[in-house]
C-alpha cells in the first residue's frame, strides 16, 4: 500500500466543491488516513513548487494557493500515487479529460483543483511536510475484501 498527499485548493474551497472532490477518491475505494484544513505558509509553499519557484508566474500561484485555507489529505491504496495522478488529470484544466477532476471542474492550468503527489519520494516528502505521525491514522478498512483481491494487497 501507498500513501499520497492530496491539496484541496482554493479553487475547490471557494467553489464549495470540497465534498464532491472527496466523494470521488472515496467511492473510487481509497481510504483517508489523514485529513486537516490549514493555510500555506510562504515558507512550505516554497518547498512544495520549488521546482517552479524561478518561474515568472511563481507569485500568482503563490497568491491563488494563500487565496484562503486548503484541505489537505493522506490518501492510501495500492498504487494510490498513480490512482490519484489519474483520477486528478493533467496540469491543464482545459485539457484534462471529461470524467477527471480538473476535467469536470476546472477549466484553469492554475485554478485546477487539485494538488497530488507525483512520485513515491516527492509523496513521502508531502506526507511530513503537512502531517505530523500523531495525525495519519492507520485503521481497518472493512470492505477491503470488496475492495481489492486479497493478492492485490
Ligand atoms: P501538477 O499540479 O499537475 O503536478 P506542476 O507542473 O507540478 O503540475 O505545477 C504545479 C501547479 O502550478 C499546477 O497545478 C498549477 O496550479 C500551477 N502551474 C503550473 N504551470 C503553470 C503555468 O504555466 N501557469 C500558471 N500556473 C501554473
Ligand atoms: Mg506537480
Amino acid at each position: 500500500m501507498q500513501v499520497t498527499v492530496v491539496i484541496l485548493k482554493p479553487s475547490a474551497v471557494q467553489r464549495g466543491i470540497v465534498g464532491e472532490v472527496i466523494a470521488r477518491f472515496e467511492k473510487k475505494g481509497i481510504q483517508i488516513v489523514g485529513m486537516k484544513m490549514l493555510c500555506l505558509t510562504d515558507e512550505m509553499l516554497s518547498a512544495h513548487y520549488a521546482h517552479l519557484v524561478h518561474k515568472p508566474f511563481f507569485g500568482r500561484i503563490k497568491d491563488s494557493m494563500q487565496a484562503s485555507p486548503v484541505v489537505v489529505m493522506a490518501l492510501k491504496g495500492v498504487d494510490v500515487i498513480n490512482v490519484v495522478r489519474q483520477l486528478s488529470g493533467v496540469t491543464n484544466g482545459r485539457e484534462a479529460q471529461p470524467g477527471t477532476i480538473r476535467g469536470d471542474y476546472s477549466v484553469s492550468v492554475q485554478e485546477n483543483i487539485v494538488h497530488a503527489s507525483d512520485s513515491p519520494e516527492t509523496a513521502a516528502t508531502e506526507l511530513k511536510r503537512f502531517f505530523s505521525e500523531n495525525e495519519i491514522f492507520t485503521y481497518p478498512q472493512f470492505f477491503l475484501p470488496y475492495t481489492y483481491a486479497n493478492d492485490e494487497w
